[in-house]
């Protein structure tokens, strides 16, 4: 179902119309609101009056997580701190978090653009989604709430964790939705799998998936082992959070609520801009957020897009799967590797679990590209030679890949620690050195 027939299937003429006025008003707000955009506006020689349509939008400065700490905690807030009705914030790996402000239209913004994620996905009020994101300053838990109460839907607020008693409700109350990480859908399977439920006992039907790049390998996983219809969601904290972009049913890419969040895609190292098809960095501009709008975000997330109209009659503008983020990506022996891919080529393999832990390093002037992989049950073994050949055999299938070959570790199954939220697949011991 199409949740906002008037938005989601805009012609293309009247979208670039409502994101241009949406742009000037933002503009607007922030430059006589907020001193740190207007101080950088007026370094680029850019007046308010020079944004008069959307494409006028290269000619505003970018902004970055950078800005968000520098101005910690209220420095980008473009209304008095009293319209502020929640916050949220994500911690990021170094330094202060960054935290945003939002008023109460921008939470009833974030909760429409979840809605229509959710009515893609097929669901309505009489679905039960069980919400089993990290709830509190992750933007996961309530995020993914509030699209289903606004939905009317029945909402169950798990929170992450606790699995025994996600099963237990996941049965009882007869969840149709899971709503958490790709990573921990895998590991509710697996203790289904060893909870003796039989699977026929649940109802569940669809997975609202995100928060961490997943690949296509993993989506036929989750669904195999769940029984399930898996649908990506797509956001992030200083946008609002999930609901930013949503698959539809035929699932070729995700549709980005463009009227809400304008979208484009720059070249990570020149910030030029890039046309369709073509992969860069995803920067998004906020065209109606009141409380920390932001101007021309540079996510790191790595993507393409494309305004080709879908089968589902939707005309939002689409994006590609996210291989990574530009700081996610390793550079082994001047080889650029994706954890993403490792992941895609595991989950091919029928002996080993997609449980990965990469571990890179330098030793004498060499990196080092070490991969703990988890080998199932009726795989794994004492006999050596056993063991060597699945070694040579998946060092093989991740080098035709990802161009170079790790040095593979099989583990026994459950050895690799399971996520509850967005999984920690990588320790790259050079960046200590
Ligand atoms: O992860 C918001 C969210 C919660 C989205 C629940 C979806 C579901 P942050 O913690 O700020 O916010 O992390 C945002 O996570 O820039 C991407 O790198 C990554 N990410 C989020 N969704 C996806 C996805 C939330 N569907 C960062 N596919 C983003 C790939 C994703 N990566």
């Amino acid at each position: 179902m199409i949740w906002n027939k008037s938005i989601e299937c805009l012609d293309r003429e009247s979208m670039c119309k409502l994101q241009g006025e949406r742009l000037r008003s933002v503009v607007e707000r922030v430059y006589h609101n907020c001193a740190p955009y207007r101080e950088r506006m007026q370094q680029a020689g850019v007046l308010p009056e020079d944004i008069r349509t959307i494409d006028d939008i290269v000619k505003l400065p970018f902004s970055s997580k950078q800005d968000l700490r520098d101005y910690y905690p209220w420095g980008l807030l473009a209304v008095s701190r009293s319209e502020i009705v929640k916050i949220h914030a994500s911690s990021g790996t170094t330094g202060k978090p960054i935290v945003m402000g939002y008023t109460r239209n921008d939470i009833a913004n974030w909760a429409e653009a979840g809605t229509r994620c959710y009515a893609a996905y097929g669901l309505n009020k009489d679905d039960v989604i069980q919400v089993s994101y990290g709830y509190g300053l992750f933007t996961g838990g309530l995020g993914a709430h509030d699209a289903g109460l606004n939905l009317g839907a029945t909402v169950i607020p798990m929170s992450a964790g606790n699995t025994e008693k996600q099963l237990l409700m996941m049965r009882d109350l007869g969840s149709t939705a899971l709503a958490c990480t790709p990573s921990y859908a895998l590991y509710l399977a697996e203790a289904l799998e060893k909870s003796g439920i039989p699977r026929e006992e649940l109802k569940l039907k669809v997975g609202i998936f995100g928060a961490e790049p997943w690949t296509e390998e993993m989506r036929k996983e989750i669904q195999f082992r769940l029984g399930i219809k898996a649908y990506d969601i797509y956001g992030l904290t200083e946008i609002s959070g999930p609901g930013v972009g949503f698959e539809c049913e035929h699932q070729n890419g995700t549709h980005l609520n463009e009227d809400l969040f304008f979208p484009e895609i720059v070249d990570p190292k020149t910030g030029e801009p890039l046309p369709d098809g073509v992969e860069g960095e995803l920067v998004f501009t906020t065209l109606s957020k009141e409380g920390m709008p932001m101007i021309r975000f540079r996510t790191h997330d790595l993507t393409s897009l494309t305004h080709e109209k879908c089968e589902c009659g939707r005309t939002l503008v689409r994006m590609s799967r996210i291989l990574g983020r530009t700081d996610d990506m390793l550079i082994i022996r001047g080889v650029n590797v994706f954890p993403s891919q490792v992941e895609a080529v595991l989950c091919t393999l029928e002996e080993v679990e997609p449980h990965f832990f990469i571990t890179v390093d330098r030793i004498n002037n060499t990196d080092t590209f070490d991969i703990d992989v988890e080998i199932k049950e009726k795989f794994y073994s004492d006999v050596m030679s056993e063991m060597e050949r699945l070694r040579k055999k998946i060092a093989h299938a991740i080098q035709s890949v990802v161009g170079i070959q790790p040095n593979i570790k099989p583990v026994a199954p459950g050895t690799i620690e399971r996520s509850q939220g967005k999984a920690k697949r990588v320790n790259d011991k050079r960046k200590f050195k």
